[in-house]
């Protein structure tokens, strides 16, 4: 094929990529708007490079002409956990979406690969809008923890060196590694929610700390500057002793005192008028 043509077959899958990498980021968002924990922490995509494609080709025996009906990870879309327990919840979100239609799910978290390569896999048809109109694709979506993503990364690496060539003796250490990944998954999730816990008092104090200074911020625009600057020091002094009971208390104040301001300002323009 030539290099113009596998341009333009590649080109929407890319346009699938990046539409799907910016809905699922903003999944992510949506819940951190809402201060709740994401069960998706990373989202990447790629579209799979032309050696790649040739060389899946190749190995399964599938002709140039019928790549795009048998090649499905053309266009691949990586959300990544923190705990095996988020995958299934990823699943379901993925499963209830109306722009993708699910082909087929690979389950390989329940029986990972002789490999030991673990993940799940979603196969579904997506719809991108180009210049010559709709074309519906198929795009791969492999969910699977950080610590199974570590371990898959490294495999694929080698598996790129060794082609079917690998060692034994390598491949024993990285089943006995993936062996590890599997604890070390089930580790964290025994302590899932005291992390979650830990996560959720961090993201609540980061948003605690931002309003306040934003506040402060605003306070400068309405109030006396030395006022202003004993708030500050009042918060800096608080934020030392890093209790969070305090510095709620010392919000609501601050609140108030923003208020006050406001609402004297415009009896002030008012006044003007
Ligand atoms: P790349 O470079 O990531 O694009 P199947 O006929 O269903 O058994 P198929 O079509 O390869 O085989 O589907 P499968 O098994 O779901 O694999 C698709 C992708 O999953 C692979 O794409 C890899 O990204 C990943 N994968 C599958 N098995 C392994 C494994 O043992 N180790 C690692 N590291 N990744 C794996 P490609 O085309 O192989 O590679």
């Amino acid at each position: 094929m030539e290099i113009q043509l596998w341009r333009e077959l590649l080109e929407p899958y890319g346009l699938a990529v990046d539409e799907l990498v910016v809905k699922f980021n903003h999944v992510k968002q949506q819940y951190q708007d809402a201060e709740m924990y994401s069960p998706i922490e990373i989202v990447s995509g790629r579209v799979k490079r032309i050696s790649s494609i040739l060389e899946k080709a190749h190995r399964k025996g599938v002709d140039l002409e019928e790549l795009e009906q048998k090649i499905e990870d053309i266009a691949g879309i990586r959300l990544i956990c923190q705990f095996v327990e988020d995958i299934s919840t990823v699943v379901e979100i993925i499963r209830q979406r109306q722009d993708l239609e699910i082909k087929q799910e690979k389950d390989y978290i329940s029986k990972s690969k002789p490999s030991g390569y673990r993940s799940y896999h979603i196969i579904a048809y997506y719809t991108v809008h180009t210049i010559h109109g709709p074309k519906r694709l198929e795009v791969e979506i492999q969910i699977r923890t950080l610590a199974m993503n570590f371990w898959s990364t490294i495999e694929h690496s080698l598996q790129y060196k060794y082609k079917e060539h690998m060692p034994d003796e390598l491949r024993e250490r990285l089943l006995r590694a993936a062996d590890a990944v599997d604890a070390l998954d089930n580790e964290m999730a025994s302590v899932r929610d005291e992390i979650m816990d830990a996560q959720d008092s961090n993201r609540k104090k980061e948003k605690l700390i931002s309003d306040i200074l934003n506040n402060i911020e605003n306070l400068y625009y309405v109030a006396n500057k030395r006022e202003v600057t004993k708030i500050q020091d009042e918060f800096f002094k608080l934020y030392q002793q890093d209790n969070m009971e305090l510095l709620i208390r010392f919000s609501k104040q601050l609140d108030i005192i923003a208020e006050t301001y406001r609402a004297q300002n415009i009896v002030n323009r008012r006044s003007y008028e």
